[in-house]
This record gives structure tokens, C-alpha cells and sequence, in this order.
């Protein structure tokens, strides 16, 4: 089974921390892309030096999280900046040998704004996407946002399982599948039945972000932290075939960077010991 964090440009490029980070008991990264670097003229170089990078360090880049819209705008509220942002994050991610990249959907639902509605645009969306996807060798996995108990005004499309494996079922592609983010499942007061839900979705699941809080807000902490149930419902994800990276997107961004790896070191055994007691390896 394959280990990996969620990291960002403050570490992408560092060949030095990659080895650190891969002694720590990694052997694959998630790359939150740097929203805005993708637009420069130095990003053909940056992309070859981080496959170079990669390949000495021995670790597989397995997911990508997309530039994404801002979760607050419904699906038609497009813009060039960002559509250009986003094709090449997918062709960046074909030449790392991504397997999945991850993208969060768009709007919410309201009385002008329907399900119905939202779902068709998403899923147009994405078959746009994924034509630029499958071009370069990668695919794309759809994120579940969760309806937030302190904004319930905000119904966002992936916060009902069955909107969310609707667009994928829409999209109809096996390179359109779903990331499951466990911390915003915790966190969604529209799902009241969470292990049933993790099985409805099981299926469809090739790329997770393992994160905790507190039920009150998207902390990402690491699982020591927080209070997420794990057991179960990663047991769901792994009985129904998972075999992607373990993947934890935890908010590492202020602990400093020459103590990251007491850190991933931490991680890592908390990886170890969740798979432990969900009995999965
Ligand atoms: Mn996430």
C-alpha cells in the first residue's frame, strides 16, 4: 500500500525534503497544485525538474488537486484565467504520471438553481476536462464538499452522495470517478447515515483525502487529532476494491519546514495504525 501527504510548492521542488520525506516511510505525494505558477513561463522547467526530482527521490506523484473554482460559484460562472489553469494542471499532471487529479464541483443548490440543473453543467464541464485528461494520460476524480452546519444556507451539489455519483454517472467514463474526502464526510449535516454512504459511494472511490476534525470545521488536522470514526468506513473503501495510495491532506503549512519531518514521520505511523485497526493490510 502506497502512503502519501498532500504537499505544496513550499516543498514540491526540494530534492533534499523529498528524501526526508520518503525516509519518513512515504513513497508518493499528492501535489496541491500552486494555484498561479501554471500561468508562468517558467512552468515547463518546474514540471521537468520535478519529474527528475521525483525519480531520485523514488516516489510516485499519485494525485494532483486541481485549481479549482471558488465552491461558491455555480457552474456556469466560468472564466478563461482559470480554465486555462486548469488544462494545464492536466497536461503537468500527464507528464508527472498522475494517475488521478482531483477537482472540487461547482454550485449550489437554490431555488433558482436546481440539482438538476447544476448536475448537467458539472457534468458538462467535465467531459471538457476530461478530453484534456485522457489526451495526456491522467484522469480526474470529483471531491465531496460537505454542507457545513455554520452556513447550512449553502447546499453544494456533491453534499448529496446521490448528486454527486450522479455527475459521474453522467460523465460515464472509468476516468471519471470520485475522491472522497473523509474530514468533509464528517462534517456534511445532509448525510445523517455516514458508513451507508461511504458504501454508496465505495465503488466509485480511486483517490481519498484521509483529514480530522472536530465536526465543527475543516480543520485537516492529522488523525491523531480530531475525532473522525475511522475504523468503518475505511474498511468500506478498501473491502470494495481500493487500491490507490493512502492519502492524507493535513494542514501542514505552518509547522516549519525543518520540522516537517517529525511530522510525516507521525503521519506515517498513524497511517499505519489506522489500516491497523480498519483490519485492511
Ligand atoms: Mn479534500
Amino acid at each position: 500500500m502506497k502512503k502519501s501527504l498532500s504537499i505544496n510548492d513550499r516543498v514540491f521542488n526540494n530534492l533534499d525534503h523529498l528524501k526526508g520525506y520518503k525516509a519518513a516511510g512515504f513513497d508518493a505525494i499528492d501535489y496541491t497544485c500552486g494555484w498561479g505558477h501554471l500561468l508562468r513561463d517558467d512552468r515547463e522547467e518546474k514540471i521537468a525538474k520535478a519529474k527528475e526530482n521525483l525519480a531520485e527521490a523514488g516516489i510516485e506523484c499519485y494525485s494532483i488537486h486541481m485549481p479549482c473554482y471558488n465552491i461558491f460559484l455555480q457552474p456556469d460562472e466560468l472564466n478563461d484565467a482559470k480554465e486555462e489553469e486548469i488544462k494545464r494542471s492536466l497536461e503537468m499532471a500527464g507528464k508527472l504520471g498522475v494517475k488521478w487529479c482531483v477537482m472540487h464541483p461547482m454550485g449550489t443548490i437554490d431555488d433558482v438553481h436546481t440539482a438538476k440543473w447544476i448536475i448537467e453543467k458539472n457534468a458538462e464541464n467535465a467531459k471538457r476536462y476530461l478530453e484534456i485528461a485522457e489526451k495526456a494520460g491522467t484522469a480526474i476524480a470529483l471531491e465531496n464538499v460537505p454542507h457545513f452546519g455554520d452556513c447550512p444556507q449553502y447546499v453544494f451539489i456533491t453534499s448529496i452522495v446521490e448528486n454527486h455519483l450522479e455527475i459521474v454517472e453522467k460523465v460515464g467514463s472509468p476516468n471519471f470517478q470520485v475522491c472522497w474526502d473523509f474530514g468533509h464526510q464528517q462534517l456534511n449535516i445532509s448525510d445523517a447515515d455516514k458508513l451507508q454512504t461511504v458504501k454508496t459511494a465505495a465503488k466509485y472511490i480511486r483517490a481519498f483525502h484521509f483529514q480530522s476534525n472536530y465536526g465543527n470545521m475543516d480543520w485537516h488536522f492529522a488523525p491523531c487529532f480530531g475525532n473522525v470514526d475511522w475504523k468503518d468506513i475505511v474498511k468500506t473503501v478498501y473491502d470494495a476494491g481500493y487500491n490507490g495510495s493512502f492519502n492524507l491532506e493535513v494542514d501542514i503549512d505552518r509547522v516549519p519546514v525543518d520540522c516537517l519531518f517529525e511530522h510525516y514521520k507521525l503521519y506515517s505511523r498513524m497511517i499505519d495504525e489506522i489500516v491497523k485497526d480498519a483490519g485492511v493490510c
